[in-house]
């Protein structure tokens, strides 16, 4: 970790949430809006969240592919939060990630009252799961898709890359390549040093990158694969949503169910191997093989 993780040039849309409309909005397209997190901002206290999660032990990842269960434990938050405290921001060889799924919409609304989310956005899907995060800096998220969410940012800075082939075809050779090079105990922060560059002139490639203040959401569009860094302590939450039945349709899969809802979905939430949109590719993914390839991580193969 040398501290040059946020030299990189920047590329994305932003855009004050009042301003979005249905002719503006383009689904397919990553955005940044601002103005959407003023109350929960406000809400979001320490106090709040260990109320809402109360003694719950919380999903705490210890590598990058955080809805996998290879390197995740439980904590309650509380706990969490006080080990966060005495880092004080310190950066950690290993980053404990607390990335705590809920499935189901009922939650899922009650959490979006609390954010002023355009309406194009809105009428997309139906929230399907949500992730509350906390995090050091230097946590973050591998390559990986699944359908469109917003992650709403309360505290801290995220770097973002989000990228696709321009064709299908493309699109699954990037996922196999992330998923064979970043395997089980990788970190995210491996990957934006050596290998977020590498996609930037890559005539096939379509990359947005970014850096996502305290108080953004991030809108990312269904099947567009993406990854994440944390560069300072973070708060927040993501949504996912299902896609309106109409925006549904099947896609060819070779790796079976968990492949078809992508690998980094959690729950049985889709109805069946199908994701959305039709610009989504289909990709043929390979089994997910753990490859370690981040040597300080490799003791984690005894497992947690
Ligand atoms: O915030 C993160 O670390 C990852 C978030 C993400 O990938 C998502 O919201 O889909």
């Amino acid at each position: 970790m040398d501290g040059q993780l946020d030299d990189f040039p920047v590329r994305v849309r932003v855009v004050d949430a009042d301003r979005l409309d249905r002719d503006s909005f383009d689904p397919a397209v990553p955005l940044i809006v601002h103005g959407v997190l003023d109350r929960a901002r406000a809400k979001w206290t320490d106090d709040w969240l260990l109320d809402r999660f109360g003694d719950d032990r919380c999903q705490v990842s210890l590598d990058s592919r955080t809805a996998r269960r290879a390197h995740e434990t439980q904590v309650p938050l509380a706990r969490f939060l006080e080990s966060m405290k005495k880092a004080d921001g310190a950066a950690d060889d290993v980053p404990a990630y607390l990335f705590h799924s809920s499935v189901g919409s009922d939650a899922a609304e009650d959490l979006l009252d609390d954010l002023d989310i355009p309406q194009p956005i809105v009428e997309l899907g139906v929230p399907s799961l949500h992730r509350f995060f906390v995090g050091p800096v230097f946590s973050g998220t591998l390559p990986h898709f699944h359908t469109h969410a917003v992650n709403a940012l309360s505290r801290g800075r995220k770097r973002w890359a989000i990228y696709e082939g321009k064709n299908a075809r493309v699109t699954a050779a990037l996922m196999r390549r992330s998923l064979r090079d970043f395997g089980s105990g990788s970190q995210a922060y491996d990957w934006f040093q050596s290998e977020c560059a590498t996609l930037r002139h890559r005539p096939m490639v379509r990359l947005w990158e970014f850096v996502q203040e305290a108080g953004d959401l991030v809108y990312i569009p269904g099947g567009l694969i993406h990854a994440v860094v944390n560069l300072a302590p973070v708060v927040g939450f993501t949504v996912e949503f299902e896609p309106e039945e109409a925006a549904l349709e099947p896609i060819a899969v070779g790796a079976g169910q968990r492949a078809a809802r992508g690998p980094w979905s959690a729950g049985p939430r889709l109805p069946g191997p199908r994701l959305p949109g039709p610009r989504f590719p289909g990709p043929r993914l390979p089994g997910l093989r753990p490859g370690v390839r981040n040597p300080r991580a490799s003791w984690y193969r005894g497992g947690i």
